[in-house]
């Protein structure tokens, strides 16, 4: 441990030096992220203080407008990256999804958590208890502001209807419950998952049905990229297939140069050393789409990736301990079938997507 991450939290006693303060949004759903990361690092360095900071973002207080419609990528990030920029917070724990493919030069993800069921599920209203999006009457209204679930399930159940819903997910439940407005709405099982609203969770939807966001289920920590001492801190809280998924995740989105306001979507696998990646890009009512898959293989010899400097950063993400030449195939194979897409037309798809959102 003499030259473990550990040395720096220690005084001459062998005492904590210093207090890590942990950054995070007040929703409930950011608390427990938040809380369940701090719990992680406290097993594995039971001497660690840890103090958690929590703040509003912008994100949190515009909860009238779609998500999509707001623009900024940011949105939910700009507050927490001031904190981390001034020193008053260490690390930053966010959903991965919520992260740009592109971080504000000084700061990285530091660590991508074991990723957790990215599929999409249906929530029901109570009334309609044990149904499926199939099974649903003509006309019902689904809840959602995301342009990739409406597009993908547009196609998919065109008997159902598809209305805009906002607010965090205490706010979007109550919506559904206490109110006639909604049939179902749509939600990440991750998130319903670490609320424990497990009860809740209706249909899984799988990959025919609605392909996930880039990113979705996985956690990550974001930290200033100079800091080496907490950048090894959080490195062993990475999860290397997740790391490599979710890296070949962000580069087609970085590519395709798609944020939360295009509907894109993914799918990826790691099995026996290769990495199978299915990217799709919808037009917004999902009657045009275009959606391949390819693979590379991951495997290396072993050769972790040391280096913590800008040249080591892969879409935003230092994955120091993890395989380099892999990282570099994952990145790789995002690119690639971003390029094979766009050859084949996502570029149009995509424009008049945005264009019709903007003028929504
Ligand atoms: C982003 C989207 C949504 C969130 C867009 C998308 C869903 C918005 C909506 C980028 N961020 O998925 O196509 O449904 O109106 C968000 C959730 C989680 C992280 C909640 C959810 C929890 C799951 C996770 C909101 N961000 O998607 O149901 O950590 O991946």
């Amino acid at each position: 441990m003499e030259n473990g991450p550990y040395k720096y939290f220690k005084d001459g006693n062998g005492r904590i030096s210093r207090v890590i303060r942990v950054g995070t949004r007040k929703s409930q759903l950011a608390r427990i992220q938040t809380d369940s990361v701090a719990d992680m690092l406290k097993k594995l360095y039971p001497e660690l203080q840890l103090e958690i900071v929590a703040m509003s973002t912008t994100g949190d207080k515009i909860l009238d407008t779609a998500l999509s419609k707001i623009g900024e990528k940011s949105l939910f990030t700009k507050e927490l990256e001031n904190a981390l920029e001034k020193n008053e917070v260490d690390l930053v724990v966010h959903s991965l999804k919520d992260l740009p493919t592109t971080l504000p030069p000084g700061f990285t993800i530091g660590a991508v958590l074991k990723r957790e069921n990215p599929q999409d599920a249906v929530v029901l209203h109570p009334k309609n208890a044990g149904k499926t999006l199939d099974s649903l009457p003509e006309k019902s209204v689904i809840g959602t502001s995301s342009l990739r679930r409406a597009a993908q399930l547009k196609k998919r159940f065109p008997h159902l209807q598809f209305k805009d819903i906002r607010g965090n997910l205490n706010t979007r439940l109550k919506k559904l419950d206490e109110k006639d407005d909604f049939s179902a709405i749509i939600l990440a099982a991750a998130g319903l998952q670490r609320m424990g609203w497990e009860k809740r969770l209706g249909q899984l939807l799988s990959p025919e049905d609605c392909m996930y966001a880039v990113g979705q289920g996985a956690l990550a920590v974001e930290v200033r990229a100079k800091d080496r001492d907490i950048l090894d801190m959080v490195s062993v809280l990475h999860h290397p297939d997740t790391v490599l998924r979710c890296m070949a995740e962000r580069a087609f989105l970085r590519h395709l140069e798609g944020g939360c306001s295009v509907p894109v979507a993914v799918h990826t696998e790691v099995k026996d050393s290769q990495l199978y990646m299915t990217g799709g890009v919808y037009s917004l009512d999902g009657s045009e789409s275009l959606k391949e898959t390819m693979q590379t293989s991951i495997a290396s010899d072993n050769q972790v990736e040391d280096r913590a400097d800008d040249s080591a950063q892969r879409v935003g993400i230092t994955a120091l301990n993890v395989a380099g030449v892999a990282q570099d195939a994952a990145e790789r194979l995002g690119t690639d079938l971003a390029k094979l897409l766009l050859s084949k037309g996502a570029k149009e798809i995509l424009t008049v997507a945005r264009q019709l959102n903007d003028a929504r």
